[in-house]
Parts: C-alpha cells; sequence; structure tokens
C-alpha cells in the first residue's frame, strides 16, 4: 500500500509499526489464500483492488466524506440500520473483527474465554490498528449476546463516543416494540450526530439504496446454486465481508459486474471447482475480515462452499425492506419489519434459524452442512446441537466445527473436514 498512507494513518493515530506488520500479514494471506486460487472469476479484480487499498483509498474516501461534513458511523451487528444512517447523512461500516490482536492486552480487560470475535474488536482498539475505528465519530454497540453486551460497557471506556441499542431477544409483539423504539432512538442520535433530520425522501432513497446492494449480493447467491458453481466459497465470502464497508453504490454495481460474468460462466459450465465436487453449506458465528480459516481448509480439501448461513452471508442480507412506505413514520415500520426478521442465535426460541438452513441446503444443493461455532459463543454452540440432529434427522449431514482466530487447530480441522468431505462423495 502506498507510503502516502502513513501521513493519513498518524493523523489517525494508528500505531504505524504494528499496523506495517499488520498489513504484512494480511497481504501475504491474501495472496496465498485468495490469488493462489484457480479459475477465478475475472471481475474479482475488483475485490483485489478494494483489498489492496482496504485501509489506503477506502479511508481516504471516508476522511473526504468527513471533511465534506458526513458523520462516519462503525457497527458490530447487522442489526444496526444501515438505512437510518444513511437517510441522515452519515455512513456505516462494519468494523472488521476477524483477526487477534493486541491479546496480552485484551486479556488485561476481557476473560480469557471470551469468543474471539470480541476479543478481537478490543485488540484492534488497543493495537490502533483499525483506521475504520479512528475514524469513526460514533461506534454503535448492541445487546446481543452476553459476551457483547458486558464487554461494551468497557469498551465506551475505550472510544470517544458509544451508543448502545437494546435488542429483544423473543420474537414477540414487545419484542418489536423494543426494536421498533431502539430504531427510533438510533435515528435520533444519528441526527444529533449529524444535524441532518431524517426525511421521508432521503428515508426512501437510502432504503432503495441499501435494498439495491443486497439484490446484488442475492444475486450472486442465487448463481452459485449452479453445478458447477461459478464462484468458490471464499471468493463469495470476501464479497459478504467487503459489503460491510465499500461505497453501497460502487459495491452494488461491482457485484453486479461479477453476476453478469458468472452468468457467462454458468452458459459455458465453467466453474471455480470441477462439476460434481462436493458443496458444502456453511452455517454459525459471522465470519468477519480477515476471517478466512475454515473457507481456506474446506476449499484445498476438495469441496465447494456453495453458501453462508451467517450474518456476513443469506443471514445478514435476505429480506429486502418494503419500499412503498411514503411517510418516515410507514417507512421505520418496514425497516423495523426486515430487521426482526434476523434470525440470529440470540433470539429464543429460533426456530426460523433451523428452517433456513433446511431450506438453504435444499435450495443450494449442499451435500453437507459444516456447523461453524466460535470457541465460548454460547448462543451458535448451543444451537448447533439442535441443528445438527435435525439435519441428520432430514438425511444431511452436518459436522459441528469449534474453533477460534488462532491456526493452532488448522492440522486438526482439516483432517476433520477431509473425513467429512470423504462422506458427501
Ligand atoms: S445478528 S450473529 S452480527 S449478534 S460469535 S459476539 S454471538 S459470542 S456475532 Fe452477531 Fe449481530 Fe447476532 Fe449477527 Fe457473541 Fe457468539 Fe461472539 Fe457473536
Amino acid at each position: 500500500m502506498s507510503e502516502s498512507y502513513r501521513g493519513m494513518w498518524s493523523a489517525l493515530g494508528l500505531d504505524l509499526t504494528a499496523h506495517d506488520a499488520l498489513l504484512s500479514v494480511l497481504g501475504k494471506a491474501y495472496q496465498d489464500i485468495f490469488l493462489a486460487q484457480k479459475s477465478r472469476p475475472e471481475a474479482m479484480g475488483y475485490f483485489d483492488f478494494v483489498m489492496s487499498e482496504v485501509h489506503g483509498l477506502r479511508i481516504k474516501e471516508l476522511l473526504d466524506e468527513k471533511a465534506a461534513g458526513r458523520k462516519i458511523i462503525g457497527s458490530y451487528c447487522v442489526f444496526v440500520p444501515e438505512e437510518i444512517a444513511l437517510a441522515a447523512n452519515a455512513t456505516l461500516v462494519g468494523l472488521c473483527s476477524g483477526a487477534d490482536f493486541a491479546t496480552e492486552e485484551v486479556e488485561k480487560l476481557l476473560p480469557r474465554n471470551t469468543c474471539a470475535l470480541i476479543k478481537s474488536s478490543f485488540g484492534f482498539k488497543l493495537g490502533k490498528v483499525c483506521p475504520y475505528l479512528e475514524s469513526a465519530d460514533l461506534i454503535v454497540g448492541e445487546n446481543t449476546c452476553d459476551g457483547k453486551k458486558k464487554a461494551y460497557e468497557t469498551l465506551g471506556t475505550l472510544v470517544d463516543k458509544l451508543h448502545v441499542m437494546d435488542l429483544p431477544q423473543v420474537k414477540t409483539a414487545q419484542g418489536r416494540d423494543l426494536l421498533k423504539s431502539e430504531y427510533i432512538r438510533f435515528k435520533t442520535a444519528v441526527e444529533e450526530l449529524t444535524g441532518v433530520a431524517v426525511t421521508a425522501q432521503s428515508l426512501k432513497q437510502a432504503i432503495e439504496t441499501v435494498n439495491a446492494k443486497r439484490r446484488a449480493i442475492l444475486r450472486l447467491f442465487a448463481l452459485r446454486k449452479a453445478d458447477p458453481a461459478p464462484i468458490s466459497g471464499l471468493d463469495a465470502l470476501l464479497a459478504n465481508q467487503v459489503f460491510f464497508y465499500d461505497n453501497p453504490a460502487r459495491f452494488t454495481e461491482s457485484v453486479n459486474k461479477i453476476c453478469d460474468e458468472l452468468e457467462q460462466r454458468i452458459e459455458a459450465r465453467q466453474g471455480a471447482f470441477p462439476q460434481g465436487a462436493p458443496r458444502v453449506l456453511i452455517s454459525g458465528c459471522p465470519q468477519a475480515v480477515p476471517n478466512w480459516k475454515l473457507p481456506f481448509i474446506v476449499e484445498t480439501s476438495g469441496a465447494v462452499i456453495v453458501g453462508e448461513e451467517s450474518c456476513v452471508g443469506e443471514r445478514g442480507t435476505r429480506n429486502l425492506t418494503d419500499e412503498g412506505g411514503e411517510t418516515v413514520e410507514e417507512m421505520l415500520e418496514a425497516i423495523v419489519d426486515r430487521y426482526f426478521k434476523v434470525d440470529c442465535a440470540i433470539f429464543t426460541p429460533n426456530p426460523e434459524r433451523l428452517a433456513h438452513i433446511k431450506e438453504m441446503a435444499a435450495a443450494y444443493r449442499a451435500d453437507g452442512v459444516i456447523h461453524y461455532g466460535l470457541q465460548f459463543c454460547q448462543p451458535y454452540l448451543m444451537e448447533s446441537m439442535p441443528v445438527e440432529k435435525a439435519l441428520e434427522e432430514s438425511g444431511i449431514p452436518c459436522l459441528r466445527i469449534e474453533t477460534d482466530y488462532s491456526m493452532e487447530d488448522a492440522g486438526q480441522l482439516k483432517t476433520r473436514i477431509e473425513a467429512f468431505i470423504e462422506t458427501l462423495k
């Protein structure tokens, strides 16, 4: 990445030495994991460029937006409604939490047995290596799992401005009321931050922008149903990850371009993997940038990943917001309806998720499901057991994985995954 960004990073308060080390590990991993793949769609070049400039050009764009009066909001969860941020003249960016960093420092603030995702979010802050976090004018936390909600109490002491959103844990009328009141409170917080009121016109435009982004990625998902799959799971995951921080309109256009190419590849029966390769659905915890461990292991073991039942995947992007509302109130109702369908494992009971996993396995013609649980993540690890049982009762093989971000268990995981893939052939 260009030397010219050093002044920008320094002004953001990054630790340049630690940041250099992070970028060098990232660059090498990207080379070995993504660029080493065979038969990639050419249009993935866009994502290669995005990743090469992930802490450069995109940050510069965000800082230019700030200079022009916009505000930047960082979030850790798909329950934070991008539509409201956009409508009040703010840009929402996902704060990736997909790598271990400054672990020793983190464990002075959080118990060792905290999930890797939460630890990572602290590591990026304490290690001063995330320009997104440092560019943000407001960070939004959400009361989802116990780990996150207690960790935000401490995060609040580390960042300048934290807005904590309460979230329902049950899908009842009262649960929906809570979500609605919290979205109204979020709207007020963003309006106060930007000094710009949400109007019917700005909200309508924002709903259309975010829906267009979702439509594009859903189009990409649908194309993965083909055999041979026209795109690898790794490349599709990357598109899912970039979804959270790219400029929405440019992302939509770039994903649609990939889809055009994928349609041609399907027509020409050109796959990322040979026809008949075992097809795997991944289900479970989100895989944030640069967490590429599981798909790398699966796809270097002869199987292709055809879908992600995950917040960095279909759980996060399916369901559009109804575009028929005319007033702010009507549109807010539509936004609440849309987000209330997200079937995160923090909900109890959560039968929709189980149904969705089965639906996805059938739609993507998956031969098996790998349930991805992060160590110490109670919601997903607990749900993995009924998920496995229900899948096996339906004749769909399931492998439950419990892991973290380290590479220590990579060899052992590979052995288990290879054995699982053998049974799918
Ligand atoms: S809507 S999945 S993005 S909360 S892995 S931190 S659950 S202990 S991330 Fe999530 Fe929103 Fe739900 Fe989606 Fe806790 Fe588990 Fe860690 Fe997790």
